[in-house]
């Protein structure tokens, strides 16, 4: 155990009310600080690591009790991080909470910050860092796919992975530096064609991991799903549907939805943020003026677009003028209310030249909803289904892999160009390096900075 950090303490449950809240403690002094506020409703000369105890949190001052509580102690090097924790499980009133962690940070505990739990478990040698990051996709996860995703790194599938092409590398390196140290031995294994096959073999496995970026980043993040479409079409009515719930406002009063609304909706294990928008036409008023111009910055930072026609009506010049604009982006086109006289066939959309797949539906009627669903799933995630089963899912990964894939190609010329063995070996080193970077053997402390700040108080 790393001796010299200091004790922290924060709530680790969420803000509000609820049936426990804890308070949780690591560091050097967890224990003491613990032993000077618990009082244990059966005397007790020592506190077991890993046994829950039920007792009082007393206030040293006055004596006056501040909850009863259930209190853990986990010694050093089993526990999350890896130092002595000690957990205090009191009651879930925020007032409750506080009032423990003030009298914790009283007897010398500080504060901690943003991901410093999971930090020093990283620094203990208890987590590697993609671990460390799954803990974050783990909690933030929204559908199961992106859980099971969160799991799987976390087990350690991600860096077993990186682990094996380090040691083919490592092997790769040490014949190379082989012929460095003994020039004037024949050594076989050194002949350019082995030392490349070797080199491209672990290229492709690394460019077949930066294959699974683009979908594993949208299992991860999800993505920004705008409904677009003239008034009155059936936008809302849409997003009611996809949601199964009555979230939006519909009438048949065309300009009915104003504000943007947006909820989270997993379709098939992608969380889409879907944004319900202003109806696009010449605004009557300048409420409506306002939504409209909203719709289109949203419309700016969309990564798929839902383009709601009505079947019942031909198309129009607003329709036109709309799909001019979703030009170049991913769109999928619902043609609503086919439960109405159709009006508009497929073949005068796709007369329009917009990309993306064309869908019939009814919202009134929740008809095509499972089309529409596998339209935008299959135009979110472009699949891979020959790639490895563990996706890559942060920009993080993706760099320093692009980076130990240049390294490798350097690597390969310099075999080619028959270069000394020193500059082989150097490239190499370099992609080891990089390769490191992820699992976080050889990361700046800025980086790890800024992964941890991504996490909340507590955890
Ligand atoms: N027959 C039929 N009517 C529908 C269907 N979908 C929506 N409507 C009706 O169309 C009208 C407009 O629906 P909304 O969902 O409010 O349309 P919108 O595009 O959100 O309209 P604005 O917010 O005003 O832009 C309502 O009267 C709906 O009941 C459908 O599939 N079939
Ligand atoms: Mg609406």
């Amino acid at each position: 155990m790393n001796l010299h950090y200091d004790t922290i303490a924060a709530i680790a449950t969420p803000p509000g009310i609820g049936g426990l809240g804890i308070v949780r403690i690591s560091g050097e002094k967890a224990e003491e600080i613990a032993r000077r506020l618990f009082v244990p409703r059966s005397p007790q000369n020592n506190l077991q690591s890993h046994c829950l105890y039920h007792g009082e949190i007393v206030d040293p001052r006055d004596r006056s009790t501040l909850d009863e509580v259930l209190l853990a102690v986990m010694r050093h090097p089993h526990s999350y991080t890896g130092e002595d924790v000690v957990e205090i499980h009191c009651h879930g009133g925020f007032l409750v909470l506080q009032s423990v962690l003030q009298a914790v940070l009283r007897e010398g505990a500080r504060m901690a910050e943003p991901g410093e739990f999971t930090k020093r478990a990283f620094l203990n040698g208890r987590l590697d860092l993609t671990q460390a990051e799954a803990v974050v996709d783990l909690i933030e996860s929204r559908t199961q796919k992106g859980m099971s995703q969160a799991l799987g790194q976390l087990k350690g599938e991600l860096s077993t992975e990186i682990g094996k092409i380090k040691d083919d590398l490592i092997e790769l390196l040490s014949s190379v530096e082989a012929g460095i140290d003994f020039p004037e031995e024949d050594l076989e294994e050194l002949s350019g064609e082995m030392l490349l096959s070797r080199v491209d073999s672990c290229s492709a496995r690394i460019q077949g991991f930066l294959a699974t970026y683009e979908e594993g980043r949208i299992y991860r993040e999800g993505l920004c799903t705008v409904i677009v479409g003239r008034a009155n079409v059936g936008k809302s009515s849409l997003l009611n549907v996809l949601l199964q719930e009555k979230r939006a406002i519909v009438t048949e009063i065309p300009g009915t939805t104003r504000d943007v609304i947006g909820e989270i909706i997993n379709i098939k294990g992608v969380p889409l943020k879907v944004l319900d928008t202003a109806g696009l036409r010449k605004a009557t008023n300048i409420v409506e003026e306002e939504g409209i111009k909203i719709t289109r910055e949203k419309l700016s930072e969309a990564d798929i677009v839902i383009l709601v026609l009505d079947g019942n009506e031909k198309l129009s010049a607003e329709d036109r003028e709309i799909i001019q604009e979703l030009r170049g982006k991913k769109a999928v086109v619902a043609i609503n209310k086919i439960d109405l006289p159709q009006k508009l066939p497929r073949s005068e959309v796709e007369k329009e030249g917009l990309e993306g797949q064309i869908v019939e539906i009814s919202a009134k009627e929740e008809r095509g909803i499972d089309k529409l669903q596998e339209a935008i799933f299959s135009t979110a995630v472009t699949q891979n289904a020959e790639g490895p089963s563990i996706l890559i899912n942060r920009l993080r990964h993706k760099i320093a892999l692009e980076r130990a894939g240049d390294s490798l190609k350097k690597t390969r010329e310099s075999i080619e160009k028959e270069m000394s063995p020193e500059f082989v070996a150097l490239d190499l080193k370099l992609a080891l390096e990089h390769l490191g970077e992820i699992v976080g053997e050889t990361t700046t402390e800025d980086i790890l900075d800024r992964i941890f700040s991504d996490f909340c108080i507590g955890k």
